[in-house]
Order: structure tokens, then sequence, then C-alpha cells
């Protein structure tokens, strides 16, 4: 199958060869004598580009002419990472490429180092979007991607003296990865008034009139499938001032700084990605980021289903909408507009279409992340929407109180504006309403928004509205090319790569749990990606670390719910437990690499705290003589999907620990099990499920369940609460000065001693502390834990994101796949 679909590639190395230094010669205008490996890299691309570059238009073509339903997967956020390794890989030409890279003297592991990540994202629900659209492109889907393209990424992370320092993250200086489509333009409205006119049948129509326009300019990005030639599209959306906005007039009479103003104005819609995660702050340049992305992305769906001159009643049979988070929810009200408005629909009938339309992915139940925005703010900025959103309302809460009438109070709670000072507009109520299908990406999760915030939801549109999808990953990065020796020793033991195509065939690698040669192999290729860390570590903090210990990592955003606190808690008191034995007997203890990494939102005070004290530990347990191998504290500046692509297949155990009920499924827990790493984990998200597939003695589970969460939180407050007397110990430690200054983490102390322990911290200590050592003594013995190891990969199948993109296909999109002809 693989040869046959694959694309129209470079035959061979000398092929590859005379493209990339065509590139070098005349597109880049360098001559080969110096080609330093930037260039090589730009023209390396620029060679796997043009293959793409065909296969997308036969796709896009394809797709047209078959003239089936398109899924548009609509996400702020698509945290794509590097992409010529994923093209080599894809496209199947990395061999190729290696080859006759190092006949012009190059290595391509450095090559592919020189590329800069697309980090238009913060964290999991950016990174999903990019492992779903991988998984559509693969599986054949007539898919499209629509965000923005911003001109600032994630900020890019210095630690400095222990701090977070943001610096701006510039990525687009050469990009040979995206297209500008100067003739793809939509003109974007923002506020101005409404007028409402009548004809002659007594009909009212609502003119939205004035304001100001900014133009959405869209710029291409290719997704190619693995061993297929589908190449999908991503649309990035990027703002300009329109025309007629650079005003000639302003400009010849002087008032050259005003007219340069606006169009910088435009601009800086698309200029950066907001760097909060899970948390909402209502500020107006993100609603207009909102707007502006979403008028622009259904104008160009509404413009394509236009030229197929169907009727609108059609529209659900040829267009499906997925919302990532509430983030594109005014796209149910844009789509009403449309209808209404421009297109002269009957509420109801255009009210159905939108309903058949849309369908809600909702990843959080943390209140602080449920986005809201102010009335008033919306009535200034999107004044004919507001008014839609209040006939919406209206509409449906009219249908409740004639399902519940004699229920005065469900009306409040439900209702889509919030009726506090200021009011509000509640996006997740407005998206429920608005879409067919409502779904959480983990079955706890799933579970517990049908009986938390949306229960009264429940109970109106009946359970079948609310569904589970469990997020999944791409197999292709995740595996193949994060851990290249990993995938070809599988491929070797299950007799091809396919299992990248169909993860469950990693069930056949349980067969060879007793190979000793695989075994060992195994063994030696997590040990040569720690070696690889190790390194990285020296070169980038100093800090020796030996690659025989115990390598605990624990990277994501750093968020209090996560509790990256209590990891550190634990590593203060492994220390302390370390200066309280004998010479002799720390002997006997197993040496450990606690490693950290991930950003903290700017404004996020306590995440920045913790990560200055996991930087204070670091630099006193790291210098102290007594402590020498057995434990090392490191914090990996700037973690990013390329960072996490070599440090996932290094680890040994990683922490997914967050407060249970508080994680809606959490995703790198699935790429480290794949790599073949253990999981210390609270029961939360997808941690429920993995345990399920693996078996709960290949994971270390500890804590309370999400069921005990509000009565130890209401015991917190009105109970007696007293802190576990190990963490005492902790806290006493930092305040003494242990790890600089006290007052530093003052904070941090209080938030669990004194506020409440939100987070239950104090309640899992002990049951956090008691796993650790279980996890000790399991790794004495190296051979139980390759078993627990390689099982744990063979029953990781389910967590492929194809099988998860599947699922939305069938349950929630209604579309199949595009089959597509073999050449020969
Ligand atoms: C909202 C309003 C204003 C500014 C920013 C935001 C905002 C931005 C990003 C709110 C939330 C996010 C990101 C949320 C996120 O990454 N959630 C994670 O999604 C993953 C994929 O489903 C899950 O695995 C994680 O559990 C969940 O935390």
């Amino acid at each position: 199958a693989w040869t046959k679909h694959q694309v129209n590639g470079f035959k061979n190395k000398d092929e590859f060869e005379n493209e990339m230094v065509r590139h070098v010669e005349t597109t880049l205008a360098r001559s080969m004598f110096n080609c330093d490996e930037s260039a090589a890299y730009s023209a390396a691309s620029l060679a796997f580009r043009d293959r793409l570059i065909l296969e997308w238009n036969r796709t896009q073509q394809r797709q047209t002419f078959a003239d089936s339903k398109r899924v548009y997967y609509l996400s702020l956020e698509f945290l794509m990472g590097r992409a010529l390794d994923n093209a080599m890989l894809n496209i199947g030409l990395k061999d190729v490429a290696k080859a006759g890279l190092s006949d012009l003297g190059f290595r391509v592991e450095d090559i592919i180092e020189q590329e800069h990540d697309a980090a238009l994202g913060n964290g999991g629900l950016g990174r999903l979007a990019a492992c779903f659209l991988d998984s559509l492109a693969s599986l054949n889907y007539p898919a499209w991607g629509y965000g923005l393209r911003y001109r600032y990424g994630i900020f890019k992370q210095e630690i400095i003296d222990g701090y977070q320092v943001e610096v701006p993250d510039y990525w687009l200086d050469f990009n040979p990865w995206e297209f500008p489509r100067h003739d793809v333009t939509v003109d974007i409205q923002f506020y101005g008034n409404v007028r409402k006119s009548q004809d002659d049948n007594g009909r009212t129509t609502a003119h939205w009139e004035g304001g100001e326009m900014v133009k959405a300019v869209a710029y291409d990005v290719p997704i190619p499938g693995y061993a297929t030639p589908s190449t999908n599209n991503l649309r990035l959306w990027s703002s300009k001032a329109a025309s007629g906005e650079f005003d000639f007039q302003k400009f010849n009479s002087g008032e050259y700084e005003s007219s340069v103003a606006d169009q910088q104005r435009a601009e800086t819609i698309s200029a950066v990605l907001y760097p909060n995660d899970n948390l909402e702050r209502g500020k107006e340049l993100r609603l207009k980021q909102q707007y502006f992305w979403v008028a622009a992305s259904l104008y160009d769906i509404v413009r394509r289903f236009k030229k197929t001159k169907r009727s609108w009643r059609e529209f659900p049979d040829q267009v499906a909408i997925q919302l990532n988070d509430t983030h594109p929810t005014l796209a149910i009200v844009e789509l009403q507009r449309i209808l209404c408005d421009l297109e002269g629909l009957d509420w109801d009938e255009a009210w159905n279409i939108v309903q058949q339309t849309f369908g809600y992915t909702n990843h959080t139940v943390l209140p602080e992340a449920l986005e809201k925005w102010p009335v008033g703010l919306m009535q200034h900025l999107l004044p004919r929407h507001l008014q839609i959103i209040y006939d919406i309302n209206l509409y449906f809460l009219q249908k409740v109180e004639r399902a519940f009438p004699n229920d005065r109070d469900i009306l409040r709670r439900v209702s889509i504006i919030e009726e506090s000072q200021p009011k509000m507009v509640r996006m997740a109520y407005l998206a429920i309403v608005g879409s067919h299908k409502v779904n959480g990406v983990a079955e706890l999760h799933s579970d517990l928004i049908k009986t938390t915030i949306f229960k009264d939801f429940v109970e109106i549109f009946g359970p079948d509205k609310f569904t589970n999808v469990t997020n999944g990953i791409t197999p292709r990065r995740w595996l193949h090319q994060a851990n290249p020796r990993l995938s070809e020793l599988i491929s070797s033991k299950t007799g091809s790569f396919d299992f990248l195509k169909d993860l469950t065939l990693l069930n056949k690698i349980e067969l060879c749990i007793n190979d000793k040669a695989f075994r060992k192999e195994w063994a030696e290729i997590k040990y040569a990606n720690k070696v690889r860390l190790a390194k990285y570590i020296k070169s980038t903090t100093g800090v020796v670390v030996n690659p025989s210990s115990l390598f605990d990592v624990q990277v994501k955003r750093i968020h209090e719910y996560k509790r990256q606190q209590m990891n550190i808690f634990g590593v203060i008191h492994r220390y302390l437990t370390l200066k309280a034995l004998s010479p002799a007997e720390r002997k006997k203890q197993m040496p450990r690499v606690s490693i950290f990494g991930g950003k903290a939102a700017p404004g996020y005070w306590m995440a920045k705290q913790i990560i200055h004290l996991i930087n204070n530990v670091g630099a006193v347990v790291n210098n102290d003589p007594d402590i020498g191998d057995l434990l090392k504290v490191i914090f990996l500046e700037d973690y990013n999907v390329s960072k996490a692509e070599m440090i996932i297949p290094a680890s040994d155990i990683s922490e997914h620990i967050s407060t249970a009920g508080t994680e809606a499924s959490g995703t790198s827990n699935m790429k480290f099990v794949l790599n073949g790493g253990l999981i210390i984990g609270t029961c939360d998200g997808a941690n429920i499920e993995i345990t399920r597939e693996i078996g709960e003695n290949n994971i270390f589970l500890f804590g309370n369940l999400a069921e005990d969460v509000e009565d130890l939180r209401h015991n917190h407050t009105y109970g007696s609460h007293s802190v576990d007397s190990d963490l005492a110990k902790v806290f006493e430690a930092i305040e003494k000065g242990t790890f600089g200054e006290p007052h530093d983490f003052a904070g941090m102390i209080s938030a669990v001693r004194d506020h409440g322990d939100y987070y239950l911290v104090s309640d899992d200590f002990h049951s956090y502390i008691e796993t650790h050592h279980l996890v000790d003594e399991s790794y004495r013995n190296q051979d139980e834990w390759i078993t627990k190891s390689i099982t744990s990969v063979a029953r990781m199948g389910f967590f492929s994101s194809d099988r998860c993109i599947n699922e939305y296909a069938e349950g929630i999109w209604n579309i199949e796949p595009l089959p597509v002809e073999s050449k020969d």
C-alpha cells in the first residue's frame, strides 16, 4: 500500500540533491559554497514543499469533484511544531533526504533542528487540533482547519535568576510552509449600528451598517497525510487594513502618522496569541480576534457551498463545523445572521440548519476558564450579533418554560444571558444551544459535565445530545518521528510499519514479552534517549545528570490544578529525607532526576512562584555534596513541541497528578506511555482509561477520587483542616530559608495552609510520597519494569487520534473518507 500511494516523490537521492541545489542557487540566490545549515534547511523544505503542492492541489480537486460532505475544524490554536521532519516521514522520503543531505555534507538531524516551531497555541487544546489535522489527512477525510495567523505565537520562555522572563516569538521571517493567498480575502465589519426595514409583506430585515472594516487575508498551510497522497488544507487568516483604510487623503494632507496608525490597528488583530491556558480574560481584542476569524471562515465556507448551487436545506449535508472549545462560538450567531439577514431565510429554517451544522467540544470544567463576555462590549463591537443572541435566548427560554412550567429558577440558571452586574453572555450555553452534539474529551470529564456544569441542559435536551470522544494523539509524530529507534524495533517485530496506520496492531509486541534480545534492545533504546536528554541538560543548564538514574518528568503548562507545587514539595521531602540518612544508608537509595518544564501565563503570579521555587530547589540540591547523583532537580527552559519530542522518549516515569476531576483529559500522558514510560498519576482525565487499557499493575495511581473532592473542600473551609505532617516539614524548611528568601514562597504555602487548599495538595501528599516509594522499589527490579513498559505500549492502540477522529466522523460529523485511487 505504501509504494502504491506514494506521492510524486524524488525517485532517488540524486534527484533530491538536484532539487536542493536548484533552490539554493535560484530561490535563495546563494552559492553552494556558502550554503550553511540554515540555507540547507530552507532548500530542503522548498524541495519537499514542491512535492506537497502537487498532491495538495489534486486533493482539493478530488474533494471538489466528489462534492461530498466536508468537516471544518475551527480552532484559535494549532500547535504544529516543526513541519520538515513530519513532511519527510509522511511522504516517506526521509531516507532519500538523509542520503542526499549527507552527500552535500549535512546530517539530516542538524538540518531538522534549524526549523523554528510553529507555536500557534498554548498547550493541550492547540496540540490536539494539530494531531487531528494529521489524522484527518492520513485517513483521507475531506477536512479543513481554520485558524488565525498570529505574527507572534506563544512567547519564548527564558529563566533568569530562577524567574520566568517572556520574550516575543517572531516566527514568520522565513516560513516555506505557508502560501499567502492575496486573492482570497474577506472584509470583516466591526462596531456600527443596526437599522430595520420592512418589505411589502411586512417582513422585517436587519441591516448592520457603519463601523469599521478590516481585511482578512488567507494563508494556506499544506497538511500531508501519512502514507497517502491526501494533503489537506489549514487556512490561517491574517488581518490587514481594508482598502481605503490606508487613507491617501490623510496621507497627502500630512496626517501620515494617523493613517499609518489606522493600518497598525487593523494588523493588531492577528498580532499575538493570548498566552492564557485554562483562564479566560475578557479583553476586547480577544473578542475581536474571535469574530474576525469566525466571520472570515464562515464567509469562506458559505462561498464554497454556494458554488454547488444547492438549496440551503442541504447545507448540513455538505458542511460540518466543529468548535474547539467556546472560542469560535460566535460562528453559530454569524451563520444565523448570514442565513436570516443576508440570504432571507426564516428564523426557524435558519436555526435548524445552524443546529445541524455545529458540534461543540468542551475542554474544561474549571469555572475560571468558562468564557463569558460583557453584554455591553458585545453591543458595542457586534450590535447585530447581540440582538441575535437575545433572540436565540428568548426562543430557547420559551421552550424551557413550556417543558418545565413549574420551575422558575431553571430559566435563571440556563439563560444565555447571566443577569449579573454587568450582564454577561455565557458562551458555553450558547454553544450548547446552537449545536447538535456536545462532547467532552475523556470519559470522566464527559460524565462530569453532564452531572455538574451542564446538568440542566441534559434535562432540557435529553442525554443523547451529550457524548464522549476520548482524546488521542498521532503516532506518526509521537512515536515514529520522536522515537525512530523504537518505531523501527516495533516494525521489526510486527512485520511492518502498519501499526502507524492502525495502532491496535501494537498488541502484537506483547507476544515478544519474553524475547531476550527484544527486551534488551527495548532497554537500550530508552537508555540512549536518556543519554541524549542528559547531554541536552548539560549543555543548557550545566548540570551533569547520570543517565542510569530514574528520570521523573513533569512537562506541561504550569497551573495550580496540575499541581507542580505538590511535585516540588515532594522533591523537597525527598531531599530532607536523604539529608537525614547516614552516608551508608544514602548509598542504598535509588538515584533520581526530577525534570520540570512548562510555561506560566505571564499574569499568573502563583504559577510564576512555582517556577521560581523549582529553580531555587535545584540550585541547592544540585550543589549539595551530600547528595551527589542521588537527586538532581532540573527546570528545562521554553518547553515546546520540538522539545517534547526529545524529552518524552527519555522518561522513565512522568507525572499526571492533577486534583481529581480538574484535568479534562491530558494528552501527554498518552505520549509518555506510548514511548515506554510509566505514569504516576491521579484518577483523573484519560489516566483512568489508560489504566483500563494497560492494566492497573502498570500504572502508579494515588490520591483522592473526583467524587470526594467536594466534601474535602467543604471540610477545609468548615471543618478542622490540618496540614499533612510530612508536608509541614517541607514548609518548615522553606520558611527557614533553605531555598532562598522564604517570603518569595509565602503565597504558595498559605494557599495550602491558610486559604482552603483548593487543589487538595495536603490531602493527597501522603499517598503521593508513598507511591513514589513504590516507584523506586519497582524501578530496582529492571526486569519487572521493562515488562510493564512493553506491556503498556502494546496496549496503547486505543489512544491514536485516528480512532478519535473516526469517532467524531461517525458520531458527530456524519462524514466518510474519500477513497484515493492508486496510480498504477
Ligand atoms: C480563553 C479566553 C481568553 C483567553 C484564553 C482562553 C483560553 C485559551 C486556551 C482558554 C483555554 C485554553 C486552553 C485549554 C486547554 O488546553 N485545555 C486542555 O485541552 C486538552 C485537549 O482536550 C485536554 O487534554 C486538557 O486536559 C485541557 O486542560
